[in-house]
């Protein structure tokens, strides 16, 4: 590894960089241990990017680093000795095996005068920790400092690891259809926040949103329409392929659900043999839940869904899939356990781990199944009885389409109204699910009231933001008023993004 400046050259003064204090930068989600060493880095036109060799996957989070600060502050930072002509400062993304860093996802980042380092033993830990790196990058330059424009970044060190490993968000792209644009801006978003699940709800009564070859008046019919009567939308294989592999890209695990006994109507439209009860299936563009159901008791359902999770699954590198199984209110309860006990076995044929809302608790299925929970203790209470992990989705609390309040004219508000500081204060281990059993967190935005890309970010933004935090940051470390301030510091990121974010008055924005 060459970084030094030509030899012929005189020496350079060293520049007298200001100080900082790397313990006030507005980090979110606030890492484990901040220590400030009060001077600075100077990022400028003579820093460069070095990645350990032969460890899978740096080369490209060093490159991804660098397409974000060309496009934050208009530097370009070459990565690997490309395009290297003076290099008098490097960051260096190491991968490195000390025990320190034997989490899953965790990093160092040691901030000097003439370096960074980034260490991490896996190319993910290294991916998260540019993250971090990135939130610490200023959005000016200070121009006093050389004839060169600077990015002063504070040293210190910082050491950071997450308090769960599922930081999920989930989109409903069922009861409106959100382009692969939309949906690639919201995982570029999310994982500036280091969350690395997406939920993608893909069929409802509304629309089925992802075509399966086998069964192709799936899109062509049940995907014609949505909430209000638009004109809807599907993905088509290769689509959802792309939405993978961009999500992969950012290390975020695509899980994809297809909800049922329940919440099927735009399914048996396209094949009325699917249909459970016993009325003949029609487009539906209304925002009611609870009426559909698929027949329980028939072999060509099974067959059915055989060729839909084989068909997604195939197309899913991520170990999850989800099977909805909430709000079946027309599916008999024994039709209702004897489906979900066919459908686990299904998955797991195709080997994947299943996801059910928290209804799901009822069938016999085994631990290996994970409960959403988004309503019901005692359901939550009996997957822990089963000893399934549960993701934490609480309505009243973690759900992005209820209103900040009653003057907000998107979103629903039967769980609650939801200001931005009543989302942030709570944990994930308050109600009782003990810890070994809590896979994480998840914020499910549904989208009977969105329309577009513009109204789903002033639903999902600012609180996403919080939920990143409650899912990476101990409780040790959480507290709202120090939150805001850090809140606060999003804006101009925010701004930057074109994102339509709710600008509640509870924070003073910057
Ligand atoms: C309940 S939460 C639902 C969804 C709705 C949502 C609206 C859950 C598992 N089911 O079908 O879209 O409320 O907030």
């Amino acid at each position: 590894m060459v970084f030094l400046a030509c030899q012929n050259e005189p020496e350079k003064p060293r520049i007298q960089m200001p100080e900082t204090d790397l313990a006030t930068v507005s980090l979110i989600p606030k890492p484990v241990k901040v220590i400030p060493t009060n001077s600075a880095f100077a990022l400028d036109q003579f820093t460069a990017i070095y990645t350990s060799k032969n460890a899978t996957g740096f080369d490209k989070v060093g490159e991804f680093l660098a397409e974000k600060i060309k496009e934050h502050i208009d530097l370009v930072v070459p990565v690997n000795g490309e395009n290297a002509n003076t290099v008098e400062r490097i960051i260096y993304i190491n991968q490195s095996d000390s025990l320190e860093l034997n989490a899953p996802e965790a990093y160092q980042l040691y901030i000097n005068q003439d370096s960074i380092i980034i260490n991490a033993n896996t190319a993910e830990g290294a991916f998260r920790g540019i993250q971090t790196l990135r939130q610490l990058v200023p959005n000016v330059s200070n121009d006093t400092l050389a004839v060169q424009k600077i990015w002063p970044i504070p040293s210190g060190k910082i050491t950071d690891n997450p308090n769960f490993g599922y930081r999920g968000a989930m989109l409903d792209v069922a009861r409106h259809f959100f382009s692969v644009e939309d949906v690639k801006k919201y995982i570029d978003l999310l994982a500036y926040y280091k969350i690395n699940m997406l939920h993608l709800h893909l069929t409802d009564d509304q629309g089925w949103r992802i075509e399966i070859k086998s069964w192709p008046k799936l899109t062509e019919i049940g995907g014609s329409t949505e909430v209000g009567g638009g004109p809807g939308g599907f993905y088509t294989q290769e689509d959802y392929k792309e939405i993978v592999r961009y999500a992969q890209e950012r290390y975020m695990t695509i899980i994809p659900e297809v909800d049922m006994p329940g919440h099927t109507n735009s399914a048996s439209v396209a094949y009325p043999i699917l249909n459970g009860n016993g009325k003949t299936p029609k487009l539906y563009t209304g925002m009611q839940v609870g009426f559909s159901t698929f027949d329980t008791r028939k072999d060509t359902v099974y067959a059915f869904i055989d060729d839909v999770v084989r068909e997604i699954s195939e197309m899913t590198p991520g170990p999850y899939f989800h099977m909805g199984g909430d709000e079946s209110h027309v599916t008999k309860k024994n039709d209702y356990i004897h489906f979900v006990n066919k459908v686990e076995k299904i998955v797991q044929k195709h080997g994947k781990r299943m996801i059910g809302w928290d209804e799901v608790a009822n069938a016999d299925i085994d631990s290996n199944a994970i409960a959403q929970w988004w309503a019901s203790e005692e359901n939550a209470k009996k997957a822990v009885a089963k000893n399934m992990k549960v993701i934490v989705s609480p309505a009243n609390k973690a759900y992005l389409d209820m209103k900040y309040d009653t003057l907000t004219d998107l979103g629903l508000h039967w769980a609650a109204y939801i200001p931005v500081d009543s989302a942030y204060q709570w944990s994930p281990e308050d109600y009782g699910i003990p810890k070994e059993n809590i896979l994480g967190t998840e914020a499910p935005l549904w989208s009977e009231t969105i329309t577009n890309i513009s109204e789903l970010e002033y639903l999902a933004f600012p609180r996403m933001i919080g939920y990143s935090e409650l899912a990476w940051t101990v409780p040790e470390n959480r507290d709202w008023e120090d939150y805001k301030v850090r809140l606060a510091d999003q804006a101009p990121f925010l701004e930057r993004n074109n994102v339509n974010y709710y600008p509640s008055k509870l924070i003073d924005w910057k």
